[in-house]
């Protein structure tokens, strides 16, 4: 798959700029793309505006990723090493212990992690594997963590028993806009992820819910894809903003780079249509360095996944983090809470 052409000009010059903000719910795409081709300045400048306006103590949330049951997944997302269809020797394993689990978050908690989430490749647990999940999560509540999981499709009863055991957030994202969707996963559809995400609501249970840039998308694709997030009803309160990690036996390692700046646009275009979520910036940190990170926490990132490890792939040191977020002046929000 090869990387999409822009299908918009990008206007260097300064252009008026879009209407207000609509009420929520209302953001069309065209509205959002009118965001994202705004002169990239004054985008900052406004997406900080309102970040400071909603989150005036400026911290960055810490959040810590436990890969629990690893590789295997049947299910054929182009962009994911953990698939059994991509031959990115990935072993597969079974789901982790409690005591292995325990121990992770309890260094994630000492190194100032506030949210612990833990990852299984499934397309959809079995009433089984969310009853040994319900087990882990209302271990890691106790540690008095903020609990995540993302364990792919849930049943509504299946949530349930989730927010019963203290899980606070689910992650299931959205990953792309649904015209582009198709081009990346065959295995489900756009729908899928929708019934999932109101089975989360229902259940009580807060969402986390964002998607990818640099799948191929066009940057329209990408406004469709803040549009959709931002018109969920409420909107969800975490959203990662993730740059693709390109893995190799993946059917999208060869895709180009995106422009990083482009990367700080989605950014900004998520803090001003999603005002009062945590937006993070999450997988593909190591390929921005550290200038381009601080445009992003300038542009309404408040949040990152921090350990060494996201899932299968590497992340920044948290000496690294810990410094650049001190260069940077910026609190921790679990200190801040202190
Ligand atoms: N299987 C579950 C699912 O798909 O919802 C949970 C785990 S899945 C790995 C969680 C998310 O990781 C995906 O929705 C995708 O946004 C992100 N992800 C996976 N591979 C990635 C990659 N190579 N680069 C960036 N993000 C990736
Ligand atoms: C999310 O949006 N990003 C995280 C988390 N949710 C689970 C996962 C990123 C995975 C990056 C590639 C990997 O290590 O597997
Ligand atoms: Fe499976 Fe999730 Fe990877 Fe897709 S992103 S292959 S559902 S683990």
């Amino acid at each position: 798959m090869t990387q999409a052409l822009e299908t918009q000009p990008v206007h260097w010059h300064r252009q008026p700029g879009p209407a207000p903000a609509p009420a929520q719910g209302a953001w069309s795409r065209g509205a959002v793309l009118a965001l994202l081709q705004l002169p990239f300045m004054a985008l900052v400048q406004r997406a900080q505006a309102v970040h400071q306006q909603h989150f005036p103590a400026g911290d960055i949330e810490l959040a810590s990723l436990l890969s629990v049951k690893t590789g295997g997944c049947p299910e054929d997302c182009g962009y994911c090493p953990q698939s059994i269809h991509h031959p990115t020797g990935v072993p597969a394993t079974k789901l982790m212990g409690e005591d292995e689990v325990l121990t992770a978050a309890r260094n994630a908690k000492a190194a100032g992690a506030s949210r612990f989430c833990m990852g299984a490749a499934w397309r959809s647990p079995t009433d089984r594997d969310v009853d040994k999940m319900a087990g882990l999560i209302r271990a890691v509540h106790g540690l008095g963590l903020e609990t995540c999981a993302t364990l792919g499709m849930l049943e509504p009863a299946q949530a349930q028993t989730l927010a019963g055991a203290g899980l606070d957030y689910y992650n299931h994202n959205l990953d792309s806009a649904s015209d582009f969707y198709p081009e990346v996963i065959a295995t489900r559809v756009y729908q899928d992820r929708l019934d999932t995400l109101g089975h989360v609501r229902e259940a009580g249970i807060k969402v986390c819910c964002g998607g990818i840039v640099g799948l191929g998308e066009t940057r329209e694709q990408r406004a469709g894809l803040i549009a959709e997030l931002a018109n969920l009803n409420p909107a969800p309160e975490s959203v990662p903003v993730n740059n693709l990690v390109r893995v190799e036996g993946t059917p999208l390692a060869g895709n180009e780079p995106v422009d990083p700046f482009e990367v700080v646009r989605v950014i900004a275009a998520a803090r001003i249509t999603m005002p009062t979520s945590r937006v993070r910036l999450s997988a593909g940190r190591r390929e921005l360095g550290d200038g381009i990170q601080a445009l992003c926490f300038m542009a309404g990132a408040n949040s990152i996944f921090y350990g060494d490890k996201l899932l299968v792939t590497g992340n920044p040191d948290v000496v690294d983090d810990r410094a650049l977020l001190r260069r940077l002046d910026l609190p921790i929000t679990s200190e801040l809470a202190k």
